[in-house]
């Protein structure tokens, strides 16, 4: 299991949050995910056999929020 974090600016209340958690959840190899709206953080648990980082975050861009 590996961990990778992701900045999104636009992370600005529990909705946001809440989409972003719901939409990670159904990747596969996706384990867990942590949101910190203080930080404006997204927080991820993934297994590197089965998703790369970058198609996480070209997930999270496809929902619509800019991802760093
Ligand atoms: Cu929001």
């Amino acid at each position: 299991m590996e961990t990778v974090n992701f900045n999104i600016p636009s992370l600005s209340c529990s909705a946001c949050t809440d989409k972003i958690t719901e939409d990670l959840k159904s990747l596969k190899g996706v384990t867990n995910i942590n949101t910190d709206l203080k930080s404006q953080m997204v927080n991820i648990d993934y297994n590197p056999d089965e998703i790369k980082p970058q198609e996480i975050k070209k997930h999270i861009y496809q929902m619509g929020f800019e991802v760093f």
